[in-house]
């Protein structure tokens, strides 16, 4: 039987690419976002490309009611979820503390800490009545070391590496894996644009270096989910060449 694959945040990036990743290695696919079409899409395309199946779920990750019947439709053999990739996430804003935008703040928290917390919550009870799964956490190096302006989103990241220990030392017990991949700046996201509101030009930070992109990523995450039985890797920091933290980058040209 084939294996299957939770990715939240699955209509572009990261996400994207690990779906992309994970059906190529004959996964299942369970994909989530707010964009409905390009979860129907991606579901079309991959169930095509790699005659695997998919099931994909619109809902948006920071209300807990759209979480709870999302996750209600998941039925029949799809409940056998045996990775759930914690990916969907965003920054928003990019201001000193004292001029931050609080709508900015409750998103990032909602869905980066809350959102995360609640499939979680819906996906783990079935994992650990199985004795099986593995949780994988997309973090940042945002949640290791801080940076000028980063304030709130750095702190929901802090959170998550937080939460990839804690959730470690509760779900061992039951057999369960947990990880998390904490990249540096990736490209071939959204993750700029969607930060700066649709900014073009303040978007473009990654022409001066380059950055790791979405599928290093996902090829990461595969790494994570295919060591055997006995082997979880809890935590992989990963950056591009001319990056050595948030805040050293080698911008001298690409
Ligand atoms: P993208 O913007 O390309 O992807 C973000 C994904 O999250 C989208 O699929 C988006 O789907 C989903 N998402 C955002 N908000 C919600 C919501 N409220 N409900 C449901 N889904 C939501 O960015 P990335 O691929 O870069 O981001 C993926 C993860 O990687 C995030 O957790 C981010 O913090 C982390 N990260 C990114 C880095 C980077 O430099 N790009 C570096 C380190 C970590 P939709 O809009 O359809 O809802
Ligand atoms: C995304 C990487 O450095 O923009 O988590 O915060 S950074």
């Amino acid at each position: 039987m084939s294996k299957i694959i939770l990715i939240t945040g699955a209509t572009s990036g990261i996400g994207k690419a690990s779906a992309e990743v994970f059906a190529k290695k004959g996964y299942d696919l369970i994909i989530t976002g707010r964009r409905q079409k390009k979860l129907n899409d991606l579901s079309y395309k991959l169930a095509k490309k790699y005659a695997v199946k998919t099931l994909p779920l619109c809902f948006d990750i920071r209300i807990l009611k759209e979480v709870k019947k999302a996750t209600q439709k998941i039925k029949g053999k799809w409940k056998n979820i045996d990775i759930l990739l914690n990916n969907a996430g965003l920054a928003k804003g990019f201001h000193e503390i004292h001029e931050g935008v609080i709508e900015d703040w409750d998103i990032m928290i909602d869905t980066n800490l809350k959102g995360l917390l609640y499939m979680t919550r819906m996906i783990a009870p079935s994992m650990v009545k199985k004795k099986k799964g593995h949780i994988i956490n997309i973090a940042s190096v945002a949640g290791k070391e801080v940076y000028p302006k980063g304030n709130v989103y750095c702190a929901t990241k802090f959170a998550v590496d937080a939460l990839t220990k804690a959730m470690r030392i509760d779900l061992h017990k039951y057999g369960l894996k947990v990880s998390q991949v904490a990249p540096g700046h990736v490209e071939q996201t959204e993750f700029s644009l969607v930060r700066f509101n649709g900014d073009e030009d303040k978007s473009k930070i990654y022409q001066d270096f380059k950055p790791v992109n979405s599928k290093d990523i996902a090829k990461i995450v595969y790494f994570i989910a295919s060591q055997p039985k006995h082997v979880n890797i809890q935590d992989i920091l990963v950056m591009g060449t001319q990056q050595a933290s948030s805040n050293f980058i080698n911008r001298s040209g690409r």
